[in-house]
């Protein structure tokens, strides 16, 4: 079935969400040639290929999470050496936010480690939306599983989207999560649309996943009713003392595969070249660009692990010609000319 309300006006292509997972691994199985060239054909039909949405990610409130999440630092259950944090102020939110304003993201993301927030933390969130939005920048959040009311709540607030990860394909999720159901996760991305939030929802590789799983994790996340609109693909960050730590290596080409296949799948959707960037060669990440990924998390850190530290961002945009997109005042987002730091500015 195709869907003519997401077929762009400027565009021609329907977006499709009947995918069978034959279609999806036959993708995956194409020569790497093939499977790039189809892939960056999709990237320029929607996108501008030298532009790069860049987004930065706080914790606002790390760790001492109930949840099992096997590949995740913040769970209390497992010692990772995370300590656990009280909801930030506001204050401090917003002044975080305001100096990754100024060193170039056109989105900011506050991530907290809860299983789902309470109600009495919804008005505390509510003001640091509120705060952030008047800066200029696009807002989202991931805070956990949501109710409607509270998804209403926090769009109300001006929240502009919010990520709730699919994570991994619905027949390995058991394996990796216990503690919350797959028909969870897609019950909360209803109650995200419903409350007409743009969803940010992805996964990891590398979790010892199958390609089978992985194009099951990708075929089921372009078969949900809409195409989320931000797509973050994760390679594992192994954290010593979670029970993921030790997982084989994805072959780095897998990786790039992956978000070929994004790419294709959810053709105008931003795919996110998400964790994992700290341990990649500018080279991978430069295939992953070319495969149709235009999206970063940029910043030292993305909540509890590292993250490209903005000098080699910036130094490798230029390598590339790439530039970042700039929000404007309605939230569309347009290509900027610099990435500015407090020290450095990249004509790019
Ligand atoms: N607690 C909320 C939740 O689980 O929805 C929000 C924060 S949670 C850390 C957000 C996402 O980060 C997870 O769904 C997962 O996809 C990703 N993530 C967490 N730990 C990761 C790791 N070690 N490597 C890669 N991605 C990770
Ligand atoms: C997403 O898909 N990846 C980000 C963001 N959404 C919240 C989180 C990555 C977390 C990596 C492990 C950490 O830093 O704790
Ligand atoms: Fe908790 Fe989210 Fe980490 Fe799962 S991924 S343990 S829900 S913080």
């Amino acid at each position: 079935m195709s869907d003519p309300s997401q077929a762009s006006d400027r565009r021609a292509t329907p977006l499709r969400h009947d995918w069978n997972r034959a279609e999806v691994r036959a993708l995956f199985d194409l020569p790497f040639p093939e499977l790039l060239h189809r892939a960056a054909e999709v990237h320029r039909e929607h996108f501008d290929p030298t532009e790069v949405q860049v987004s930065t990610l706080l914790s606002v409130k790390t760790g001492g999470c109930p949840e099992d999440c096997g590949y995740c630092p913040q769970a209390a259950r497992y010692h990772t050496g995370v300590d656990a944090t009280k909801l930030m102020s506001t204050e401090a939110v917003v002044e975080k936010a305001r100096q990754a304003k100024a060193a170039g993201a056109s989105r900011f993301c506050m991530g907290a480690a809860w299983r789902s927030p309470k109600d009495r933390d919804i008005p505390k969130v509510a003001a640091m939306i509120r705060e952030v939005k008047a800066l200029g920048l696009e807002t989202c959040a991931t805070l956990g599983m949501l109710s409607g009311d509270q998804a209403g709540a926090l769009r109300e607030a001006g929240l502009d989207y919010y990520n709730h990860n699919l994570d991994t394909a619905p027949e390995f999720y058991n394996e990796i999560i216990h503690t919350r159901e797959f028909q969870d996760r897609l019950d909360t991305l209803a109650h995200v649309r419903d409350a007409g939030m743009k969803t940010c929802c992805g996964g990891i590789v590398g979790m010892g996943e199958s390609r089978a799983q992985r194009a099951g994790l990708l075929q089921t996340l372009a078969n949900l009713p809409a195409h989320p609109d931000s797509v973050p693909i994760n390679r594992l960050v192994q954290v010593e003392g979670t029970p993921l730590s030790g997982t084989a290596e994805l072959d780095p080409f897998e990786f790039v595969r992956t978000i070929a296949v994004a790419r294709i799948l959810m053709p105008r959707s931003m795919v996110r070249l998400s964790a994992g960037r700290e341990a990649m060669s500018d080279e991978l990440q430069a295939l992953c660009f070319l495969a149709g990924a235009n999206s970063i998390f940029y910043g030292e850190k993305l909540l509890t692990t590292g993250n490209p530290d903005t000098e080699r961002d910036m130094a490798l945009f230029q390598r590339l010609g790439l530039r970042p997109m700039q929000v404007l005042e309605q939230g569309e987002t347009v290509h900027a000319d610099i990435i500015e730091a407090p020290e450095t500015r990249c004509v790019a």
